[in-house]
């Protein structure tokens, strides 16, 4: 509806409605009400909304969405949340198949994107083009930058996949030992991999930066299900510094009602 309400106004500034005939008038009457009626919803429901968002994010309340909408906290960008029930099975409808051929949440469209909307689907990669975007959270020198990416793509490959299968694991009613153990030791190797790492900086890639974004939503998820940062002291540190950031909370919070719809 937001669209609608744009586009059936006339772009004259001084009189609006110049040239349209009463029943068009009434229409984009309707249009603009509807509009309106449809932000003061979407305000209510406690989902971001600014005037235009141009960037779509296509979630449901993980910790691969919610490196998301942290990103999009801290970069204080406005964005509207498109629900993907995932428990549902919607990532699997034809028409989510188009944004995201893997069938997973996030994905992001920014319609405002250079040259025409750009369709991103992988958590690490969105992050990457946020912190393009906007320049903040990714280190602006050569090697600092590097190092940032290193670290995504270490998470992206290493405490995300693990951190889910461990968790899946143990979450079974019929536990399987071999995989939960596998999965569990693999994560306290890479716990010990972040604990020397966080030995000379406070976060991953010396500065606070999507690195960090990236792995700190699993760490959390893995650390309430299986407490263990008691043995690695500078990694819990590094988690409460980062969960004490308003934007995190922020984030966290964002489309968190989707999960009970
Ligand atoms: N590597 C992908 C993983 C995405 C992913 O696994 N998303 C999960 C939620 S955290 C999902 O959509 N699961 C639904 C399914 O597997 O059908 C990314 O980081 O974006």
């Amino acid at each position: 509806m937001v669209v609608a309400g744009r586009f059936f106004l006339p772009q004259k500034a001084d009189d609006p409605t110049a040239g349209l005939l009463p029943a068009q008038i009434l229409f984009a009457r309707l249009c603009v009400k509807i509009e309106t009626d449809a932000c003061a919803i979407t305000a209510q429901a406690g989902l971001p909304m600014t005037a235009t968002p141009t960037l779509d994010l296509y979630f449901f309340p993980t910790p691969n969405g919610q490196k998301i909408t942290i990103m999009l906290e801290e970069c204080e960008l406005p964005y509207r949340i498109i629900p993907v029930h995932i428990g549902r099975g919607e990532q699997h409808q034809a028409d989510y198949l188009k944004i995201n051929p893997n069938n997973k949440i996030p994905s992001l469209v920014d319609r405002a994107a250079p040259g025409g909307p750009l369709t991103l689907f992988e958590s690490g990669a969105i992050l990457w083009y946020l912190a393009e975007k906007t320049g903040k959270f990714c280190p602006r020198d050569l090697h600092g930058r590097y190092d940032a990416l290193k670290w995504v793509m270490w998470q992206m490959s290493s405490i995300g996949p693990t951190a889910g299968q461990a968790l899946f694991f143990r979450g079974l009613s019929e536990p399987v030992a071999i995989a939960t153990d596998r999965f569990t030791k693999e994560m306290a190797r890479l716990f010990g991999v972040m604990e020397r790492a966080l030995g000379g900086h406070e976060y991953l890639a010396g500065e606070y930066s999507v690195a960090d974004i990236a792995t700190f939503s699993w760490v959390r998820a893995y650390e309430e299900r299986v407490p263990t940062l008691h043995e690695y002291p500078r990694v819990r540190d590094w988690l409460r510094r980062i969960a004490a950031r308003p934007a995190v909370q922020k984030g966290l919070e964002s489309g968190s009602e989707i999960r009970s719809k």
